[in-house]
């Protein structure tokens, strides 16, 4: 029987990159502040004792995605496929992003040599 080439299995999917940050009166504290662009899962934890949430806002300013409000104790989550660039993550609530509720999140391409 002649040879049949068999296709190389794809590589497995990177897996995400996650981010939790904290949320108090008024404050963003952030696990990371770069990862691998591509699937990126962020979650906000509520620390506080007001309503706060996290939205997503891209290099050009559009806003990609949030969270929802997240009520004091509870945790929030937003998934999203991003590219390559500089994220603002902040809240959305009333003045909350000027009061100091923001973090910045760089994604990248990996080193060569690692996915
Ligand atoms: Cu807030």
């Amino acid at each position: 029987m002649p040879l049949v080439p068999i296709a190389a299995p794809p590589p497995p999917a990177p897996p995400p990159t996650r981010a939790l940050v904290f949320a108090t009166e008024h404050r963003f504290s952030a696990s990371r502040r770069a990862g691998r662009f591509g699937r990126v899962i962020i979650q906000l934890r509520n620390v506080g004792e007001d309503d706060h949430d996290l939205a997503v806002r891209g290099p050009r300013g559009r806003v990609l995605g949030s969270t929802g409000v997240v009520h004091p104790g509870r945790l929030g989550e937003v998934r999203l496929r991003l590219p390559v660039g500089r994220y603002t993550l902040f809240c959305s609530i009333s003045d909350h992003e000027a009061l100091g509720m923001r973090s910045v999140l760089t994604l990248r391409r990996p080193a060569r040599g690692r996915r």
